[in-house]
């Protein structure tokens, strides 16, 4: 299981990018830095090419998807592209009832609640997926040594959408079913981890150099929980993806207290939200692997000198671990001043790897 020689991984575009050579724990030319939700609602260009076209179906338009994708690489200079998708797409390709509405987020035309339920749910074909992988070549068609990171969403933050039919703040939902109906709880994330898993390596096939297991909501569990019920699925996501040689991270918010149990489904790289300073999670960790994050998204509001010094204090922070790649805690909010956005990167830029 090998990327194809003409990957830009394997053919010298992305391999020694500041990105990749940060999370392989070598030394970076700079010191790089993505936003999660760098496309998006935050630049007018984004707000402009998806008037009228719903957010599930600009993600299956190739050519619109692979524009989205850009537009911040293209603005900000940051050292990566997240592909522009969602963590349903896999759900809309094998046919579930699922659209994303406007102000809410995902939701699901019947919640997945029985083994019935499980038992029905449509299996995701590699044909499926063919819209991905065509706005995945056209990207990195166009990204040059900048490397496209892929991603995905966890099983139980999938779950979390599948069994309450809609976002959720406690996710009582899957955090009961994965007790009281353990066979089905243990059906339904085995089926969300082969759809992710699927998912994401169709991606990283058709040209990412990076993949991304996002567990947004796993902070709602405790270790034990997290460690038992959650675990053993995003470690079955991710089996579709090993050995591929790209480098794979994992993010969820509120993980504090997770941090070495997600590292331990087999990852390169842990994300890491704003509660914790990087150099706390790097000594939780034991210096084992490289950290993205963890600029508070709050303070991208606050006046810039605030904001510089809380930013100098990540890159301090993070200079513990093997590796660093700036990101924020979580995503960029809607209302974010994209120029801020920018300045940060330069900032970033300017001191030394
Ligand atoms: O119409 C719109 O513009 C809707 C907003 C939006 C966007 C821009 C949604 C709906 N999804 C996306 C794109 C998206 N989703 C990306 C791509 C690009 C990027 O990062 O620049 C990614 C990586 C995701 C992943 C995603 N979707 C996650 C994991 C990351 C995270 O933010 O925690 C989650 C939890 C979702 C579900 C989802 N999709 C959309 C919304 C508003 C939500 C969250 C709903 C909730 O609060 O539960």
């Amino acid at each position: 299981m090998t990327l194809s020689a003409s990957h830009p991984l394997m053919d010298g575009r992305t391999a020694d990018s500041p990105l990749i050579a940060a999370y392989r724990g070598k030394t970076p030319s700079r010191r790089p830095v993505w936003f999660m939700r760098q496309a998006g609602r935050s630049l007018p260009e984004y707000r402009k090419v998806r008037e009228g076209i719903g957010m599930l179906e600009s993600c299956l338009l190739p050519e619109l998807a692979s524009e989205i994708t850009l537009q911040p690489v293209r603005r900000h200079d940051v050292d990566a592209g997240i592909f522009f998708s969602d963590i349903v797409i896999p759900l809309k390709l094998a046919g579930v009832d699922v659209d994303i509405v406007p102000g809410v987020g995902p939701v699901l035309g019947t919640p997945v609640r029985t083994a019935a339920d499980v038992a029905s749910l449509p299996e995701l074909t590699d044909e499926s997926l063919a819209p991905i992988r065509e706005a995945v070549a056209l990207t990195v068609a166009q990204l040059g040594s900048t490397p496209l990171i892929g991603f995905a969403g966890a099983p139980f933050t999938l779950a979390a959408y599948m069994v309450e039919g809609k976002p959720s703040r406690d996710h009582l939902g899957p955090r009961t079913m994965m007790h009281a109906d353990p066979e089905t709880w243990q059906a339904l994330t085995d089926w969300a981890a082969d759809a992710s898993g699927k998912f994401l390596r169709a991606q990283l096939e058709a040209g990412a150099s990076a993949g991304q297991l996002f567990d947004s909501w796993a902070g709602s569990l405790g270790l034990a929980d997290y460690t038992a019920k959650v675990a053993p699925a995003s470690a079955r996501a991710l089996d579709h993806v090993r050995g591929l040689g790209a480098p794979l991270i994992h993010f969820g918010t509120g993980t504090s207290e997770l941090l070495g149990a997600m590292r331990d489904v087999g990852v390169d790289v842990v994300g890491v939200d704003y509660r914790l300073p990087l150099d706390e999670a790097n000594r939780r960790l034991g210096g084992t692997v490289a950290l993205q994050g963890n600029i508070d998204p709050a303070l991208l509001e606050a006046p810039w000198p605030v904001l510089e010094a809380h930013v100098r204090q990540v890159l301090e922070a993070g200079s513990a671990a093997p590796g660093h790649v700036v990101n924020l805690g979580h995503g960029v909010p809607p209302e974010t001043n994209p120029e801020v956005l920018t300045r940060v990167v330069e900032l970033i830029h300017s001191v030394e790897p």
